[in-house]
């Protein structure tokens, strides 16, 4: 495939797109190829960052009185022209980030579904009216905007996260400083241009390039940033976290996952299989709702085993934009590196059963291919079975009934997502209450979270609240209770007189 010039982006701020003030830049790679430069974009420091705040707060005044049905009007116009743009959006993405084409249209497909559905909440954002407690008064509540919004995304999802964070923010009123993730900058680029055409005001959405430690860090320490919504890791969340709370700022946190499936002894072990193969290897295992380990049944196990491992060992690695690729790359060298460093310590904790290396085979050396890989006989509290890997590698936990299966399943610091195989509806039901993650899915792999259902999790996935949903407004509005006294004379609650 012929490589495409590489161009130059910029910052937006303040209804312009701008050079970052120190004129530094860093460089887009393609990880399927890291010969392929996709861009270069600026590295953007503190000074850049205080720019997009500015912008973000002098819009505030006029954005928060626009009435929401027509701030919904924007959101809408920009659904409709990601839907025009859904196939050349995917195949960049692709390009910039690794995962196969089918699954970057998922992808952009979410932000569409994001988008219509917050949008739609420009013409609801509920509030409750209720009597009050004295004649002659009335009770209310609404929602109002927080104000300024610092979004930190991931590049795993890079369509679809930034949407679930730019779209209720900006229906509920809120204006934003959008820091992406330095490895898929482009991503984040085309998104605020649509939302620039479709005709967002100057100011409302600013976008700043860079890294975590310095432009993100320079959002999460801004005085006149009201809330942070963070997706990456539990390491870096608990900082954003700490940082946040110096300045009471909302915090809106959605870190990792340590998710299971469950097949018990009855479970249609074909099912399963197809389940952990999408679960496990999906986007290269680089999902938070990835199922990275397996609590497999003893009567089953070694059935499972052999027909998984079969599955495992067909999938083909390559570049995404190709037809037969099943699983592209994963992102970066760094986390390559990581991914390996928890493999070795697999290799001796359990029984590694194909997999277990970066795949440096002919065009694919150029790429950051990692072989899929999967570990059975693996213990509960196995490093492998405990830490949250982020790549294409999954592991099988024996268990001898249900009851030890709903311990392993919950004997991890994360709580995102879990799944059970069974026909059974009494053990279906069971799992329904045992899980303790914010998601659970029966006869269903861990992944393919729908967007008007909350999404997020327990433990240290979170710090409990959840994006998509209804849920989403409460992270991006305050409540006020608003009560109107209509009798002309001093009326006490409580029953004082
Ligand atoms: C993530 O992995 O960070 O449920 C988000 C899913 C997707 C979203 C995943 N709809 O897997």
């Amino acid at each position: 495939m012929p490589l495409a010039a590489t161009e130059t982006y910029k910052n937006y701020i303040g209804g312009k797109w701008v050079q970052s003030k120190e004129g530094r830049t860093f460089e887009d790679r393609n990880p399927a190829n890291r010969d392929d430069i996709i861009g270069i974009f600026p590295k953007s420091s503190k000074e850049d960052v205080d720019a997009a705040v500015q912008a973000a707060r002098k819009a505030f005044h006029s954005w928060r009185l626009t009435p929401a049905p027509i701030r919904a009007e924007i959101l809408f116009k920009a659904g409709q022209m990601l839907m025009q743009k859904k196939e050349e959006f995917a195949k960049l993405m692709t390009r910039e980030m690794g995962k196969v084409l089918k699954e970057a249209r998922g992808d952009v497909q979410e932000a569409i579904d994001l988008i219509f559905y917050a949008a739609g909440e420009g013409r609801r954002l509920f509030g409750q009216t209720t009597p009050s407690e004295l004649p002659d008064k009335f009770a209310m509540s609404v929602r109002t905007p927080v104000g300024v919004c610092g979004l930190i995304t991931p590049w795993n999802f890079p369509m679809a996260i930034p949407m679930w964070k730019m779209a209720p923010a900006l229906v509920c009123g809120n204006t934003i400083v959008f820091k992406p993730a330095s490895d898929t900058p482009l991503c984040a680029a085309k998104l605020v241009e649509v939302l620039v055409e479709a005709g967002l005001p100057d100011g409302v959405l600013n976008l700043i390039h860079g890294s975590g430690e310095e432009a993100g860090m320079a959002v999460l320490n801004h005085p006149d940033i009201q809330l942070i919504s963070f997706t990456g890791s539990a390491q870096v969340g608990k900082e954003v976290a700490l940082k946040s709370a110096e300045k009471f700022k909302r915090v809106s946190l959605e870190l990792g996952g340590k998710n299971c499936i469950l097949v018990m002894d009855d479970a249609n072990l074909d099912l399963a299989v197809d389940g952990a193969v999408w679960g496990a290897f999906g986007t290269s295992g680089q999902r938070c709702t990835a199922s990275s380990r397996l609590i497999v049944h003893k009567k089953v196990v070694k059935d499972y085993t052999e027909k998984l491992l079969e599955r495992t060992k067909k999938l083909r690695l390559g570049d995404g934009l190709l037809p037969t690729t099943d699983v592209g790359p994963v992102i970066n060298e760094t986390r390559m590196k990581k991914i390996h460093e928890y493999v070795e310590i697999g290799k001796k904790e359990a029984k590694l059963l194909t997999g277990g290396s970066p795949f440096n085979e002919g065009d694919l050396a150029k790429g950051n291919f990692y072989s899929p890989t999967l570990f059975g006989d693996v213990k509960p509290s196995a490093v492998i079975a405990q830490e949250e890997i982020f790549g294409p590698v999954t592991a099988i936990i024996p268990v001898e009934n249900m009851e030890e299966a709903f311990h392993a399943a919950n004997q991890v610091r994360y709580g995102l997502s879990s799944s059970i195989y069974t026909q059974d509806v009494n053990k279906a039901f069971k799992a329904m209450r045992e899980l303790e993650t914010g998601i659970v899915y029966i006869n269903s792999s861990t992944i393919g979270a729908e967007v008007h259902l909350p999404f997020g999790g327990t433990k240290d996935t979170g710090n409990g609240h959840r994006e998509a949903g209804q849920t989403m407004l409460d992270t991006y509005t305050e409540w006020k209770t608003i009560y109107v006294d209509y009798s002309g004379k001093l009326q006490k609650a409580q029953g004082i007189d």
